[in-house]
């Protein structure tokens, strides 16, 4: 049979880890006759758990979206692509997204961390969950159209409640976990707290600043991703490391479709919040960023400032250039929510271009 897209993506991909040096090219050659072969009696194809886990970097580092890219040669994959296929229950897929949570929590030292679950298959879609992240808090609608919570959830927190589900109505409540296999209603599950690490925040010079009760799950865990690698789309290949404190502290916390909670900061600092002249905002924003780094440093979790992210991130573009590789980024992506002029990547000038093997966002459920 004519060899369709997927030979064809299949086939760049062992290529290209030849040509990364991960395998000779006899056996590169030997590699692309069998998936040819087993795609033509199967209609698909196994990767090798190498071609998964040397795959997932490369992905990563093909991803434009993420300042964090030097670090992608230590990516760690767990291949769960077995989980939930024999049980033939959301229980078993759930068990294994807990495990995720567990091991790249790893007591407060992030790992970077991916867990492949299923791929689809020719006419059946592999399992997702509908949670933008593993850890995320609920958002409420109010009547008079505010929020309690996180603005960014409030269509799914909706949507848990249609289910069944019953949060606390706290600013904080841990969304549970709504997984769906193809074809099945989807079914959600409560995480247990020793999977939901939080970092509650306070000030180095402000003592004030706790009583805001402000927190945040200690860790990234993004689910709506697919991993499209070698013709393959792995519809649930959530992964973890750690945070850029500005991802919090510049926006989580102070968007203002978001937590909003600058004009909390700046009272507390005795800002004059009647004019924006008098830059309460940025002084706010600075400070409130500021208690983000120190409390996740205070209580042994990992995470990265941006001034030295972004000096990682021109490093790794170095190291790629004299690989002979382009490193494609989006420029409104990789510079900081704040300070931005001050960092390394200002001045500099990325292209998005994207290639494969690569993350793409999973159509809203
Ligand atoms: N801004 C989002 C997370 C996006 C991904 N950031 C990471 N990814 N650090 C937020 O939750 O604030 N990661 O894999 O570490």
């Amino acid at each position: 049979p004519p060899a369709g897209p997927v030979a064809a993506e299949a086939e760049d991909l062992v290529r290209q880890l030849a040509s990364e040096g991960h395998l000779s090219a006899d056996d590169a050659e030997r590699r692309v006759r069998e998936i040819a072969d087993e795609l033509a009696a199967t209609g698909s194809y196994r990767q090798t758990e190498e071609e998964l886990l040397l795959g997932a970097r490369i992905a990563w580092r093909n991803n434009p979206q993420c300042i964090g890219k030097f670090y992608w040669r230590g990516l760690e994959a767990r291949d769960c692509r077995q989980v939930g296929a024999a049980e033939g229950d959301e229980g078993a897929l759930f068990e294994g997204l807990m495990e995720h949570l567990r091991l790249a929590w790893n007591g407060g030292k992030v790992r970077m961390l991916l867990s492949a679950f299923a791929p689809s298959e020719p006419g059946r879609p592999g399992p997702r969950v509908w949670n933008g992240q593993l850890i995320r808090y609920a958002g409420y609608r109010q009547p008079d159209g505010s929020v309690v919570g996180d603005p960014e959830t409030a269509d799914l927190t909706e949507t848990v409640q249609r289910l069944g589900w019953r949060g606390q109505g706290t600013e904080y409540d841990v969304l549970p976990l709504v997984i769906q296999r193809p074809g099945h209603e989807p079914r959600w599950f409560d995480l247990p707290p020793d999977t939901v690490p939080e970092v509650h925040i306070s000030h180095p010079d402000y003592p004030w600043f706790e009583q805001l009760g402000l927190r945040w799950h200690a860790f990234p865990t993004i689910s709506n991703q697919v991993l499209e690698l070698g013709g393959l789309r792995y519809t649930l290949a959530p992964f973890s490391a750690w945070y850029t404190c500005t991802e919090i502290g510049a926006r989580n916390l102070s968007d203002t479709n978001r937590y909003d909670k600058l004009p909390e900061v700046a009272r507390g600092m005795g800002l004059d919040t009647g004019r924006d002249r008098t830059l309460w905002r940025d002084r706010a924003l600075l400070e409130l960023t500021t208690a983000v780094l120190h409390s996740y440093d205070q209580a042994g979790v990992s995470i990265i400032d941006h001034h030295f992210a972004t000096k990682q991130f021109v490093r790794h573009e170095e190291r790629e250039n004299k690989s002979g590789r382009t490193c494609p980024a989006d420029w409104s992506a990789i510079v900081p929510a704040t300070s931005g002029s001050t960092t390394a990547v200002w001045q500099r000038r990325y292209e998005p271009t994207r290639t494969l093997p690569n993350f793409s966002p999973h159509p809203a459920p």
